[in-house]
């Protein structure tokens, strides 16, 4: 049911995806997230966020500096510099050993964030946003998610067969530096510029993205995708993010990016016993 790959990190045992789903726990870096009084408030606060998400089952830690949300304010580089890299040198500091993904479609902040220790791109511009980003990727040798999210796609054709297309814009990108598709990540970036109705067909026909057999990350949690269906705002969303994290590994999906890990884990874990049985090992 679920393809399996071994993707090789820099520095650290490589990620294992497969029937066992990787659970990313989100670290928003952002002034409102972890303001309760200034920058070293601020990075204590991460520190102890990201330690708790470990605890808690994470197997990545996302870092992102900008809300990405379609339509949020844009952030200089410097300003989103000065955001995550503060965060990434404590964490480092603090001895975690878990693999950082960079949230950042900015190569020079996806660069700057490699060499104090991240060791994923997260690029919600698919590789397509800027020609150093693939580069980046090609110099550090790490592996990249390439999120879609076409600003300027035509509406009425169908969303599956648009994302194929993109994704294979994304990929010849990255083969032109040197950067093999094994080394990549797809995901349909949910929420980002698909309508209620293309999001649900999206992870109705997760296992369609193109190129099929590519590993997959999910990203719903406390989307809109949930908020508008259910009438109900971001904090109160799990139990719909959970039902579309069960419903992503169902189709197919190895990585869920998620605010809430435990639930989110504890609810893969039971899925995967539901498809494989329980794990003989600890899984
Ligand atoms: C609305 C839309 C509100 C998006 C908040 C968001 C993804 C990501 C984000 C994703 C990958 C959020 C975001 N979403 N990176 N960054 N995939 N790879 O929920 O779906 O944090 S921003």
């Amino acid at each position: 049911m679920h393809t399996t790959h071994t993707i090789a990190l820099p520095n650290r045992p490589p990620l294992i995806l497969g029937q066992r789903a990787l659970v990313m726990g989100i670290l928003n870096v952002t002034p409102d997230s972890f303001s309760d009084g200034g920058q070293h408030n601020l990075i204590e606060n991460a520190v102890a966020h990201a330690q708790a998400m470990i605890a808690d089952g994470a197997d990545i830690i996302d870092i992102g500096g900008e809300s990405t949300r379609p339509g949020a304010a844009l952030v200089s580089v410097q300003e989103e510099l000065d955001r995550v890299m503060p965060v990434i040198d404590a964490l480092v500091a603090a001895g975690i050993t878990t693999p950082i993904s960079i949230d950042s479609y900015k190569p020079l902040v996806a660069d700057q964030a490699i060499q104090a220790g991240a060791s994923i791109i997260n690029d919600v511009h698919g590789l397509q946003g800027a020609p150093e980003m693939a580069e980046i990727a090609a110099l550090h040798s790490v592996p990249v998610i390439a999120m879609h999210w076409d600003k300027v796609r035509d509406e009425a054709k169908p969303i599956i067969a648009e994302m194929a297309r993109y994704f294979e814009t994304t990929l010849a990108l990255a083969k032109a530096v040197g950067v093999g598709r094994e080394r990549i990540i797809l995901d349909p970036g949910f929420g980002f510029g698909k309508s209620l109705a293309e999001n649900y067909e999206v992870l109705r026909e997760l296992t369609e993205v193109q190129p099929r057999g590519m590993p997959i990350l999910v990203g719903t949690s406390r989307k809109s995708m949930i908020g508008r269906l259910l009438d109900i705002p971001a904090d109160e969303r799990l139990a719909g993010t959970i039902a579309t994290t069960v419903a992503g590994y169902l189709k197919g999906g190895h990585i869920f990016r998620v605010h809430d890990v435990r639930a989110n884990r504890d609810a893969l874990r039971v899925a995967q016993a539901t498809l494989y049985g329980p794990p003989t090992e600890l899984g």
